[in-house]
């Protein structure tokens, strides 16, 4: 192909038409809103996939068809780089160019221009590699992207319904196929194996944990989850829960990761399965998020989210760089957002060097890659660790001189197999978590007391324009609108322990607050306050006005 092959495009492109109504945005995690109004956007992405991969001389590229955490109508595409990482930040724009051109013929032109902008030879290769989640309008949006594909003469590798931490597995292994840093098989089996086997070494020696409780929140997690437990064997014992993936209307449905985290509760369906005690965690509906809980013998819940992740597994990184020997060739760092408990930054602060980024994986993900070893968190559960290229050479590099430190070292690169390099992910994340547990001996209630977590309060309000909002300082300050910073630190200031930030949501019309205080009845009355502050600045829905909180 030497020119853009503008016949096929526009008749295929006639058959997925766009809205008229409808502004579409790649947001933080891609395209994202109801499934029934994304086929022009399916079709689209198609087309932008093959024109990245051309762009970037043939290499894979990613696309990921799935709407994570929220509810089942709702879909969403995004793409996924070479390296198995989020799409470059100017291509987010061109996406959402593109994604609203009004019709066939300007579609075209906006993809003329991409081409003149961002100087693409057409006339090299387009390779794609694609999946969906278990949502019930993927397999429609999946043959609209086919289309795309179609539309482009892209060689595609449709690799099914799976999780979105495999897929962006997928990307990376075949780019570093046959080089010296070839990232693994690329095929899920291949992804079990590696993760299991690296488990297996990791608690080898240490006593078999408990039978842990999965909440798959009824999404593709339950499918992987499942095929995980052949590959461990004995060595975990896993409880697959929530994994009705074909019930209308089950999937994220009062349960899951993020239904966990924002109501603080247990799942409804997990109340006569989980006994006190019981390590339980919750996946989300793509199994990129990771929150564990446990009941106490008095039958109270206690959450442990991705700060508590982040801070388990930080110590764990840190102790054995320090057994191996390796202290001054090895800093750990750690990188969080606003939404970090107050009581988690200070426990990290006190260790180790910790950063605050503005939401969203790809904000964390850049900060942690400046690390030797950077662990990243969001409270949501979202993370992983990051072990750079020279962090990798030392290890394979490094003689110990002693059998401890011999140990600490095989651990250490038994870690860079187990943990996903590529995003977060709920899976390889719960056998980090495990391995830690394992290798400590602790209970969840042993984990949740490294610190107390500080009561806290989400909660959202609907405006008519969240672009009105505007923030700074890693999104813990309002600029815009004025004034109104001012009158919420006025607030702040009258709650003990009080802190709390607004900013527009990136994947949903709404404003979001934060509040933390140190009684949870301060927290809350707080959330509320400030929201009420946003309600009545922004002119908001009046059915959003807040009253109450889940
Ligand atoms: C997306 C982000 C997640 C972030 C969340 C915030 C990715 C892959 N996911 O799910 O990191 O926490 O958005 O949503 O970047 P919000 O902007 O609506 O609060
Ligand atoms: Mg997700």
């Amino acid at each position: 192909m030497t020119s853009l092959p503008i016949e096929s495009i526009k008749s295929l492109s006639d058959q997925h038409p766009k809205p008229s109504n409808i502004h579409f945005q790649y947001g933080t995690a891609g395209f994202r809103t109801l499934g029934s109004t994304l086929d022009s956007v399916l079709f689209r992405v198609g087309i932008i996939a093959a024109l990245r991969s051309k762009k970037l001389d043939g290499r894979t590229i990613g696309v990921m068809v799935t709407a994570s955490h929220n509810p089942e109508p709702d879909n969403g595409v995004k793409l996924v780089d070479p390296r198995g990482e989020m799409l470059e930040a100017t291509w987010e724009g061109h996406s959402t160019t593109i994604s609203n051109a009004p019709t066939s013929d300007a579609l075209i032109e906006a993809l003329e221009n991409l081409i003149q902008t961002a100087k693409i030879d057409l006339s090299k290769p387009a390779n794609v590699v694609y999946a969906r989640d278990t949502r019930p309008s993927g397999p429609a949006l999946v043959s609209a992207l086919e289309d795309g594909f179609k539309a482009m003469n892209v060689t595609a590798r449709d690799a099914g319904v799976t999780t979105t931490p495999i897929l962006h597995y997928l990307v990376k292994c075949i780019n570093t196929k046959g080089t010296k840093y070839s990232y693994g098989d690329d095929s899920e089996e291949g992804y079990y194996q590696k993760l299991s086997t690296s488990y297996k070494k990791l608690v080898a020696g240490k006593a078999v944990q408990p039978p842990l409780v999965i909440d798959c929140a009824n999404g593709v997690g339950a499918l992987a989850a499942k095929q995980l437990n052949e590959y461990l064997g004995d060595t975990l014992q896993l409880v697959l829960e929530n994994t009705s993936t074909t019930t209308p209307g089950a999937l994220n449905n009062a349960c899951g990761a993020d239904y966990v985290k924002v109501s603080q509760k247990l799942p409804p369906s997990l109340v006569n399965v989980l006994k006190p005690g019981q390590r339980a965690c919750s996946l989300d509906g793509d199994a990129d998020r990771l929150i564990y809980f446990y009941l106490d013998d008095r039958g109270v819940f206690h959450m442990l989210d991705g700060d508590k992740i982040a801070a388990l597994v930080a110590a764990f990184i840190v102790e054995l760089v320090k057994v191996a020997g390796l202290e001054d060739k090895i800093k750990v760092g750690v990188v969080q957002t606003a939404y970090a408990n107050g009581a988690s930054t200070k426990y990290l602060q006190d260790r180790l060097p910790v950063k605050c980024v503005p939401t969203g994986v790809k904000h964390l993900h850049h900060a942690a890659e400046r690390y030797n070893v950077g662990v990243y968190f969001e409270a949501n559960g979202h993370g992983t660790v990051l072990f750079s290229q020279p962090t990798l050479d030392t290890l394979a590099e490094y003689q110990p001189s002693t059998p401890a430190q011999s140990r600490a070292v095989d651990h250490l690169v038994s870690l860079t197999e187990l943990i996903n390099q590529t995003v977060g992910d709920a899976l390889s994340d719960m056998l980090l978590v495990e391995v830690v547990l394992a290798h400590k001996s602790y209970s969840g209630e042993e984990w949740n007391s490294l610190y107390v977590d500080l009561p806290n309060r989400l909660a959202k309000v609907s405006v008519p324009d969240r672009n009105a909002f505007k923030t700074e300082d890693a999104e813990r300050r309002l600029v815009s609108p004025p004034g109104l910073q001012a009158r919420i630190d006025d607030l702040v200031n009258r709650y003990q322990g009080g802190r709390s930030f607004v900013r527009p949501s990136g994947t949903e019309d709404v404003v979001r607050v934060y509040a933390e205080a140190s009684l949870r009845t301060q927290a809350d009355e707080l959330a509320m306050r400030v929201a009420g502050l946003v309600y009545d600045e922004a002119g908001a829905d009046p059915s959003s006005r807040p009253k109450e909180f889940l």
